[in-house]
Order: structure tokens, then sequence, then C-alpha cells
């Protein structure tokens, strides 16, 4: 793809992500709707889709060719069908958006023939905006992001989502992420995969590991950490999938082996 396309592009992703944010913010000052998706744990509010549906729109408007993955499926057609792909999650940690009023983000990725171009991760409430293009590095704002610190597994700050997850339960690997809370230096549950990952990233965290996670949590997030110079696979260390749910583990470089090992001792994963 040319320099100008993935400029334009990028611009428009900023923008989205910017203008979803102002949404959220918005409308959570005023009352809305909150469903049950599939449990009491797994929430979503009539906010998620009128948000989402402000981006699809915005993006056909300016791409009409372009396909749309997103979490609430505003997008009719089938995201298989497309060269250039744009993966939303319009607000990621909905239940966070719910309680806390914070901690909540909106991911936005271009992806085109299957590779990851562009990253942007929107926290609103901070007004923080995580940023990556393919090839040309990470920023937080205006700063570059850039994980060179070597940090050895014992001294990183972990963050994991595992704990509200029942398929961890079932195939035990919560009591392999518990043991492991023991051996790092601390443990986090932030509750927005793409908000985590964007702090792994910044170094804020130093990994993320998860279950269970589709394409729109992490397929900004995944785009941002690698071009700060981090590492993102599954946790059996193979490429993250889009059509399936996938686990996922994100973390500084220097320790990756060691955490993958770690991580991969359960065979059912
Ligand atoms: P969502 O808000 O877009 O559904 C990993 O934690 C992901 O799981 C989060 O990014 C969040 O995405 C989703 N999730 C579903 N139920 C959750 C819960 N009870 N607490 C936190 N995250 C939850
Ligand atoms: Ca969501």
């Amino acid at each position: 793809m040319q320099t100008s396309s993935l400029t334009a592009l990028k611009e428009l992703a900023l923008q989205c992500a910017r203008s979803a944010g102002k949404l959220s913010l918005a409308r959570m000052k005023e009352p809305f709707t909150v469903e049950y998706k599939t449990s009491a744990s797994d929430l979503v509010t009539a906010v998620d889709k009128e948000v989402e549906k402000h981006v699809v729109d915005m993006i056909l408007q300016r791409y009409p060719d372009h396909g749309i993955l997103g979490e609430e499926s505003t997008f009719t057609g089938d995201p298989g069908k497309y060269e250039t792909l744009w993966v939303i999650d319009p607000i990621d940690g909905t239940t966070n958006f719910v309680h806390q009023q914070i901690n909540f983000s909106v991911s936005i990725a271009v992806y085109h023939k299957g590779e990851g171009l562009i990253g942007v991760v929107y926290d609103p409430s901070r007004d923080e905006i995580f940023h990556a293009v393919k090839g040309e590095g990470a920023y937080l704002n205006d700063q570059p992001l850039r994980l060179e610190r070597q940090v050895h597994l014992e001294e990183a700050l972990l963050c994991t989502s595992v704990f509200w997850n029942k398929r961890a339960e079932q195939i035990g690997i919560d009591q392999i992420v518990k043991k492991l809370a023991g051996k790092v230096r601390g443990m986090r549950l932030l509750g927005s995969a793409a908000l985590e990952l964007a702090y792994v990233a910044a170094g804020r965290l130093d990994g993320y590991v998860s279950l269970s996670l589709n394409a729109w949590d992490f397929g900004a997030g995944k785009i941002i950490v690698e071009e700060a110079g981090g590492r993102v696979t599954t946790m059996r260390g193979t490429p993250l999938p889009f059509d399936q749910k996938s686990s996922v583990m994100a973390c500084n470089p220097a320790f990756y082996e060691e955490l993958q090992h770690y991580l991969s001792m359960n065979e059912n994963m």
C-alpha cells in the first residue's frame, strides 16, 4: 500500500476513535439501557451499538468498498470478502463504562490482505490515544513508545482477564496464572483488553495474558505492542487467528520465552 493511502487511513482511524470516544463520554452522562449479553457479567449497552454505528458510517462514507468487523455486528457484509478490513470495538470494557466510567476504550485497526497496518486505542476518559502504523513505530499521543528496558519475569507487572473466564477454570489455566501471580512483582485486572495491550506497549504493564479474545479485542493493541517492540501471540506461541476466539499473550520481549513456557504447561489450551 502507498504511503499516502496509509497516511489517509491513519488519519481517519484517529478521527473515528476520537469521535467515538467523545460520543461515549457524552452518552455516559445521560441514562442508557444496559442488557445482559451471555450473562450478568457480560454487558452491552445501547451506547455500544450507537457508537459502533457512528464509526461504521464514518468509515463507509469515506471508503464504501472497505469491510468492517465490529463487536456489535453493525456492518452487514461478510468481513472475509474484503481486501481492506477495519476491525473495531466501539467500547472495550463495557463493564467499566457502566460501573466506573473510566478504564474503557475505543479500539480501531485496519488490516489489508490479512496484514495489520494501523492500530488505534483511545481512552476518552483520560484523553490518551495509543496508535501505530506498521513499520513506523508506536505512540502515546505524540510520545514514541519503545520497550527498551530489559524486564525479568520476577520484576514484571502482569495483567490478566482469566479470572472471570469460565473456560479458564475448566482447563485449569486460572491455576497456572494464579501461580504466576506469586512469581511476578504484581498482577492487575483492568477489564479492557485493548487498553491492557496499549499499556503493555507503553510499559505501564509488562505483560498481558487472556483467554477467549476476539479480533476486535486485540486487533489494534497487537499492532501497537509489536510496533513498540513487544511480542504478541497465543499462549501456545502461534500467530493470533482472526476467525475464532483465541488466547492472547503480549509482553516485553525480554521474558517472552519464559512466560510462554510457563503458560504452555497447560495441554488443553
Ligand atoms: P468488552 O467490554 O468489549 O466485552 C477481556 O477482558 C475482554 O472481555 C474485555 O476487553 C471485555 O470486552 C470482555 N469482557 C466480557 N465480560 C467481562 C467482564 N465481566 N469483565 C471484564 N471484561 C469483560
Ligand atoms: Ca465491546
